[in-house]
This record gives C-alpha cells, structure tokens and sequence, in this order.
C-alpha cells in the first residue's frame, strides 16, 4: 500500500483513511519526499513503526493488524512536531469478530467487547433484543471497508500556531519542548476545516433520520484538550485507548453531552439519532420547524471555538442533522 501524508486524496483530511481488517497482515511503504528525516508510527499496532527515513528514501512495514477500532498513524520523529504539524492520518479497523453473543454487529472484536458497550448495541432498534422501545428504528449499520460510510463520521481535531509552521516552511529546526510549552494556537481545525467550512463539510457532518444511529471516531492530533458537546442527543462513550495505544472498549458505558479528548486521544462515540428528549411528544414531528433539524457540536474550550484570536464562531466547530422523523424514512 502506497500513501502519502500531504495529498488531499481523501478528501479535506490530510492523508488517506486506511480501512482494514483485524488479523491481516499489512504492508506500508512510505517514501519521505521532505528535506529532513521522517517516520512512521502507528500507536496501538505491534510492528507498525519505521523510527527513521531518510528523505528520498523508502522503507516499508509489515505488521499484522490489530484489534477493531479507531487508529492513528503518524510521524514519531520529533514528536510532536511533526504529528501537529499535519503528518498524520486515521486507520479504521473492522474487527474480525463484530457481533455480540445476541448476534448484534459492534465495531469491537468478541473478545474485546464489554456487557456495557454490547448493551448500547442491542438496545438499538425497533427489534432490539435489549429494550425494543428505548431507540426505535435501525441498529447501528456496519459498512466496515466503506471509503463513505453513511452511519460513520471520522472527526480529527487539531491546532495550529502559525509561528511553528513558518519555521517549518522556512525549513529551520523546532525543538519539540519549545514547541509544546510556548504554542500559542491560533486555529483550531476538525477534518483540517474549521468554522463555516467545518459545518457544512458533507465528510463531517453526522447526518440520518432519527432511529439511523451513527458511529463518531474522534481523534486528538493536536495540542489542545478538547471538550467537545452536543446538542440534541447525549453521546454514549464506547472505547478509549491505554498507555500503549490498544483500543479499550469501556466497561462502564457512560451516556455523556461532553466529553473530554486529551492530546492523542481516540475515543470512539455513539450518536443515537434519537429523538431529541426535550421535544413533548405532542409536539413530534414539528410542523413549524422545517426539516433537517440542524444542532451543533461546539467544544467547551472556548479558545478553540475562535480563529485569528478572536474571530468567533470560527474555530473547532460543527452541525448533525436530524433528517426526518422515523415515520418518514423511506
Ligand atoms: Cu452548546
């Protein structure tokens, strides 16, 4: 398999989203097109990693793939630097085992599932096994190796000091300490967009009719911690990572409306395209508000919300939308 870290093949993410199999074996070549010394690394996946390449060079990897879920790969070299400064992209694993002992598809292998994720999947949908009335509609819809998956969103977070990226431009050095204790972010970007672009990005934007639950893979490239919130529908938050980058599906699956992304995190979410539990069931379908009911996710660390130091609300920003009512999906 052959990438390259700063096409824009895949749309606005800086790299191509790799969607493989758990248990396959996997080789990657990577070829350093830049002036000085790049590597590879993808954090969580046993063999993945190429400490060094020379520019103009290409080494590669073979590794077998590991556990389903949300990866990162990314340039180790310098790290952070190089990782913050746009060398990384998203691995997204399909599990080789994805179905609960009820027989409900997961994003988790058998063996990694916990009775609390498998829970919120088996009670999804008018034939749940779990709570046939809790979400009425569809179960979550696998479209693992799908490049476009309806029921899926990857959302990548990140910032950007334009200092440390003109030193870059300019090709001069930047120490990594440096560039952790004196970034000064000034945009804050989601899939690389930010603001308006952000929330009308087709690739971003979860979007279904209510009972068309939808995964959410969000992953921290950047500096920041992020609180991201949404509106409409509370969140259910499925898997983390530990301290060697596995996926760790939670045990205790909390429902939350913000949660907490740290630096490298890659915490997977469920969005259940609910109907939001503040409209009274009198007033289900509005007939006055047209559809799609459009709600935002904004982050609650204010700073991220803005660009250029102050230009509000164009920062780490986005919509999902609530297509239609359950009555009228086709
Ligand atoms: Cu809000």
């Amino acid at each position: 398999m052959l990438f390259y870290f700063a096409s824009d093949a895949d749309g606005g993410f800086a790299a191509p989203t790799l969607r493989v199999t758990q248990g396959d074996q996997l080789t990657v070549h990577v070829t350093n097109g830049a002036s000085e010394p790049h590597g590879f690394s993808i954090p969580g996946a046993a063999g993945a990693t190429i400490p060094s390449i020379a520019p103009g060079e290409t080494l590669s990897a073979t590794f077998t793939i590991p556990n389903g879920g949300s990866y990162f790969y990314l340039d180790p070299v310098n790290h952070p630097v190089f990782q913050v400064l746009g060398l990384h992209g998203v691995m997204v694993v399909a599990p080789a085992e994805p179905t609960t002992p009820a027989g409900v598809i997961t994003p988790y292998s058998r063996d990694r599932q916990t009775l609390g994720a498998n829970a919120v999947f088996e009670s999804l949908g008018t034939n749940s096994p779990q709570m046939p009335d809790k979400f009425p509609g569809d179960p979550w819809i696998a479209e693992f190796g799908n490049p476009a998956p309806k029921h899926e969103r990857i959302w990548v977070f990140n910032s950007i000091d334009p200092k440390f990226n003109l030193m870059a431009e300019l090709g001069q050095p930047i120490d990594s300490t440096e560039f952790v204790e004196t970034n000064l972010p000034r945009y804050f970007t989601l899939n690389g967009l930010s603001g308006f672009d952000a929330s009308f990005d087709e690739r971003t934007i979860p979007k279904g009719f209510e009972g068309e639950p939808s995964l959410l893979r969000v992953l921290n490239a950047g500096l920041p911690t992020f609180s991201p919130h949404i509106h409409g529908n509370h969140i259910f938050e499925l898997s983390t990572t530990n301290a060697t980058g596995e996926v760790v599906v939670n045990e205790n699956v909390i429902e939350r409306d913000t949660w907490t992304m740290a630096p490298g995190d890659r915490k997977d979410v469920l969005l259940p395209f609910d109907r939001p539990s503040d409209i009274p069931d009198a007033a289900w379908p509005p007939f006055e508000e047209p559809f799609p009911l459009k709600y935002p996710m904004h982050c609650h660390q204010e700073i991220s919300q803005t660009a250029g130091g102050g230009n509000y609300p164009q920062g780490l920003i986005t919509d999902w939308e609530l297509e239609g009512p359950l009555s009228a999906r086709s």
